[in-house]
């Protein structure tokens, strides 16, 4: 048992590092748009006003950004969900009022082989028909199967694919597996692709899920194994260097490696991992803090991150991070052509924790305003330490929702804890925990974008 005096020294120490430093300009406000959704997994502002949205058992819906009315424009009926497979992402024709095509990337069963394939579908004006299938039978699985698209300023469509859990794959420029491909818009190889009839564009990913593009250079989210998920600046014929290569060229294997196949080396990276999914790149004016920033959504970590660039957008400057556990599973961002930025949950992906109302569509907006500095709050436990309840008193400045999220001192999740709003900042909560083992904790309150850290030690 531990005593309540001895790890008073430590209490001190942990708390100076882990107090996180919240950036005192910034709330996020979330409105939501749309509900009862299942597993969205892209979401694209649409030539018409209205969000354009996939889920990943094969419907996609048009949902009008204000009134939150879903209209589901078709069901495909062949796709194939399990795991992480399904239908995946989506990219609509950049003259759409002229070509009203959409571009669908889903997997399917052929006997007992998963396989994916990329196909066009046309708008009437109300539902989507006459697919033509412009890239076919990329091997799947029910994991690692990419598969974000975007159609670029020179009209070609770009698709990540995963390695479909044979890592080899990667390395094999026989293989449509591990990499990033480029076809026209009618499906046939563009001339200038780096090795002739083959949409292959880069090789060495394991399996990417976000991907944008802004003035010249495309982005990417790439999901690492047990380390290193990675932001990618995507080059024609480079190596992403999987799976050889993990992360950045640190060891000496890797860089070996590196040196003899000229491996690109991602422009951020995480260990632990984080579980990077939709990214887009924030250039408006909207959000002033965010211009040129990368927005990036993650699963594992239920967060939105936030990475500025510098003037040459090729580096990452600094890592802002919102939404933390709020929402839960986060899967697809949006950016409007007028900076408005929307996010899609992944709860009920197989994955995830659903909450009431999943999976949504969420709109963010931040405002500047007087967020409370730490000595402003009054915040405090009883009894301290606790054991099978506690009580949390806090005072707070300003109006807000607030949640409190335990992590042992290994960095381990332990609960989490939402409460309401309330509207004279006073809050008193019991708390239970009696499922949470003896030992040292770090209590962290989550209040809009802002988070507040202290120690919290239960006792039996
Ligand atoms: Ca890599
Ligand atoms: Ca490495």
């Amino acid at each position: 048992m531990l005593t309540s005096s001895l790890p008073r020294i430590a209490c001190v120490a942990i708390w100076s590092i882990l107090l996180v430093p919240a950036s005192l300009s910034q709330t996020l406000s979330l409105r939501t748009v749309a509900t009862g959704l299942d597993t969205p997994w892209e979401i694209l502002w649409g030539p018409d006003g209205w969000l354009w949205v996939t889920e990943r058992a094969g419907r996609i819906s048009r949902i009008h950004p204000e009134t939150g009315e879903q209209r589901l424009i078709v069901t495909l009926g062949d796709v194939y969900e399990q795991g992480e497979s399904g239908l995946l992402g989506m990219a609509l024709h950049p003259n759409f009022a002229d070509s009203p095509h959409v571009f669908v990337a889903y997997t399917y069963r052929d006997g007992s082989a998963i396989l994916e394939r990329i196909v066009r579908l046309t708008y009437d004006g109300s539902s989507l028909g006459d697919m033509r299938i412009l890239l076919d039978r990329i091997p799947g699985a029910t994991i690692h199967d990419g598969c974000r698209l975007i159609v670029l300023p020179d009209r070609t469509l770009l698709v990540t694919t995963g390695d479909a859990n044979v890592a080899s794959r990667s390395q094999d420029v026989q293989s449509l597996n591990g990499k990033v491909l480029r076809i026209n818009l009618d499906g046939t190889i563009p001339a200038d692709n780096p090795i002739p009839g083959s949409p292959v564009w880069s090789l060495g990913h394991r399996n990417a899920q976000g991907l944008t593009y802004y003035d010249g250079i495309v982005y990417s989210s790439e999901h690492g194994p047990n380390n290193d998920d990675e932001i990618n600046i995507i080059e024609r014929g480079r190596n992403y260097g999987w799976p050889t290569v993990m992360g950045y060229c640190d060891s000496p294997d890797e860089q070996d490696f590196c040196q003899a196949n000229n491996v690109a080396e991602p422009i951020a990276a995480w260990t632990p991992t984080i579980a990077p999914c939709g990214l887009a790149y924030y250039a408006s004016d909207r959000i002033p803090e965010w211009r040129h920033s990368l927005l990036l959504v993650t699963l594992k970590a239920a967060r939105l991150v936030v990475l500025t660039l510098d003037s040459t957008r090729r580096r990452v400057v600094s890592r802002r991070e919102f939404l933390v556990n709020q929402l839960g599973r986060l899967r697809a961002v949006c950016v409007s052509p007028n900076g408005r930025v929307f996010v899609g949950t992944s709860n009920r992906d197989g994955r995830g924790t659903p909450r009431t109302g999943d999976d949504r569509i969420v709109e963010l907006t931040v405002a500047t305003s007087s967020v409370p500095e730490e000595r402003s709050l009054v915040w405090f436990f009883e009894p301290e330490p606790a054991a099978d309840h506690a009580h949390m008193h806090l005072r707070l400045p300003v109006s807000s929702s607030v949640a409190l999220t335990l992590v042992d001192i290994l960095g381990r999740h332990r609960s989490t804890w939402d409460f309401g709003f309330r509207a004279d900042g006073l809050h008193r909560f019991d708390l239970d925990t009696s499922t949470v083992a003896a030992g040292m904790y770090i209590a962290t309150l989550t209040l809009g974008s802002h988070r507040y850290s202290r120690p919290l030690i239960i006792i039996r």
